[in-house]
């Protein structure tokens, strides 16, 4: 793979970048951005500078298969050399999922992992790229090794790197680099083990291969030969069964974000037409996950609740779950689900890396948020194909369709009726004011009426980690009503263009109310009190939310 003469140099840079600040999930920029001399080259230094345990160490490296990986994973290995670490592992075709990642890294040992991706992102030239670091846990790195991160960045005045022929190929097998090892492998066997260690493949493979047809859309992203390997080789479904499934870089076009508006085509063949009894898609680095069954949507929120409630049907929990955990916006559907089972449920800050701690002291077993992502203690990230697998274990345990587990379980715990409004792409001066107003008017909003309800409280969530007692403030607006219900306003932490305004609703009713409203119909008083609240549509000018889930 590389040349056995090489060079090492120290590049000197005229100035450093000052944007290079990560957000939810990583540093996530335009694909041209990042094809700036010098600009990806940067960040590395600085994570290689911050990393503990660099000189020496293993690091894994891979990446969603999107414009720019094998460059990037080139370009990470040439300065891992540098740096003296001591094994780079990577995959074949630099094709690695982002729970695969997490997973490596845990069984390897390793300090840490650079996931090339920018998630449910689009991709391509025009798309967006991004770099998100993973610590020894397995976990995205905390907000206090992403801060000094981004402030060695803004100092930085050179880097290292190993200057050397490379045939960018990268098939399996083990290579040096000066003194560095390169181990190419198979990034999809370990995951499945792993997979196979969680769920009963047999009992699955009969049920889905007994009139139960199954469809799963990869979006021309990672999870395409993930998909393949488990659906097709391991239980035995039909090729046809995995749409989309080869990574393509500009993934063929498609926005890899899997919901109502991005993966229509699923959703039609679901919503609309009868051919399969349950659907499913994995967003770009294969972390996220949209569930379908016939005629029927589970809200990401819901999913979670629904997994909690149903851990026996799962070998891998049987024993029983420790706690669970969720983000501060979604809906408190699992909560009452802990309640049930006598289990402490955490409410977390928006970004997985919130959920680390709790999982490294087995406070949590399961965990998740409203964006499409679930995830247990098996590795220290959301994962889309393990949360598919959970479902389609229920669904042969129970042997009910999607629609009927959702009803029961409406049925038993109540409905907690919940939406989220996108408004994507809004100038950033009309977000920052919007937003900023709202937040000022925060504490004058107690005890009025709103929405036929009255406000208990308003204000700016903040966060003490139960385990290390950090504190992070900031991570969204809340006003929450004498009902329960919740309205919730939070900027995005991985758009690139402009600003994103998420906005987020929530309402219960118990198990003998009306349980079977369309959801935008049961939050319509919320929907329309924060717009005129908040002045959505007058600021954006946008008279509807660019996604609806
Ligand atoms: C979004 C989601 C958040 C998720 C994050 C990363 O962040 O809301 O729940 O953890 O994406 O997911 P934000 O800041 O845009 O709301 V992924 O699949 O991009 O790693
Ligand atoms: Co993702």
């Amino acid at each position: 793979m590389f040349s056995t003469e090489f060079t090492q140099l120290t590049v000197k840079l005229n100035s450093p970048f000052t944007d290079q600040k990560p957000g939810t999930s990583g540093l996530r920029k335009s694909t041209l951005q990042f094809e700036e001399t010098h600009y990806l080259e940067s960040f590395i230094e600085s994570i290689l500078c911050s990393l503990p345990g660099v000189r020496g160490g293993v690091l894994v490296v891979g990446g969603d298969g999107r414009y720019g990986n094998k460059r990037a994973i080139d370009i990470i290995i040439r300065m891992a050399a540098a740096h003296g670490i001591q094994k780079v592992i990577t995959t074949v075709d630099g094709i690695l999922s982002t729970p695969a990642a997490s997973n490596l890294i845990r069984i390897n040992k390793a300090i840490g992992g650079i996931i090339l991706s920018a998630s449910h992102n689009p991709g391509g030239l025009e798309g967006d790229f991004g770099v998100k670091l993973n610590g020894s846990n397995g976990g995205p790195a905390s907000e206090s090794l992403t801060d000094e991160i981004y402030n060695y960045s803004k100092n930085l005045k050179e880097y290292k790197i190993i200057k050397c022929q490379s045939n960018n190929s990268f098939s399996l097998g083990k290579y040096k680099l000066a003194s560095m090892i390169v181990e190419i492998i198979d990034g999809i066997d370990d995951y499945l083990d792993l997979m196979k260690r969680i769920f009963d493949f047999d009992l699955i493979s009969s049920y889905i291969n007994n009139d139960f047809p199954i469809v799963f859309d990869a979006l021309n992203a990672v999870t395409g030969p993930y998909a393949k390997r488990l659906f097709v080789d391991h239980l035995g479904a039909t090729a046809e069964t995995v749409r989309n499934g080869i990574p393509l870089e500009d993934f063929g076009g498609l926005h890899p974000d899997p919901n109502l508006t991005y993966a229509k085509d699923l959703a039609d063949l679901l919503l609309k037409g009868n051919l399969f009894s349950f659907g499913a898609a994995c967003d770009g680095d294969g972390d996220r996950n949209m569930i379908l069954g016939r005629g029927c949507f589970v809200n990401p929120s819901d999913s979670l609740a629904i997994l909690a409630a149903n851990y026996d049907c799962v070998p891998g929990y049987a024993k029983g779950l420790s706690g669970v955990a969720r983000s501060m916006p979604t809906s408190s559907a699992v909560d009452v689900v802990a309640k049930h089972l006598g289990i402490n449920c955490f409410e977390t800050p928006t970004g997985w890396k919130f959920f680390g701690n709790l999982l490294d002291a087995n406070q949590i077993t399961l965990c998740g948020e409203e964006s499409f992502g679930t995830g247990s203690d098996h590795v220290r990230e959301k994962d889309g194909l393990w949360a598919v697998l959970f479902w389609l274990q229920i669904l042969a345990s129970k042997k009910k369709s999607v629609s009927e587990i959702m009803k029961n379980h409406w049925l038993f715990f109540g409905r907690h009726y919940y939406s989220r409004h996108d408004y994507e792409s809004i100038p950033t001066e009309v977000a920052n004011s919007l937003y900023s107003r709202l937040s000022n008017m925060l504490p004058t909003l107690i005890d009025e009426s709103f929405a036929g309800r009255t406000i208990k409280n308003a204000d700016d969530f903040s966060y003490t980690d139960p385990v290390d007692s950090s504190i992070t403030l900031n991570q969204g607006l809340r006003i929450l009503l004498d009902d329960g219900s919740r309205v919730l306003v939070r900027l995005s932490g991985t758009g690139t263009q402009g600003a994103t305004l998420r906005v987020y609703f929530e309402s219960f009713v118990p198990s003998d109310g009306d349980i079977t409203q369309d959801p935008q119909l049961a939050l319509d008083p919320l929907i329309k009190s924060i717009d005129s609240l908040a002045e959505i549509s007058k600021r954006t000018g946008m008279s509807a939310p660019t996604v609806i889930t």
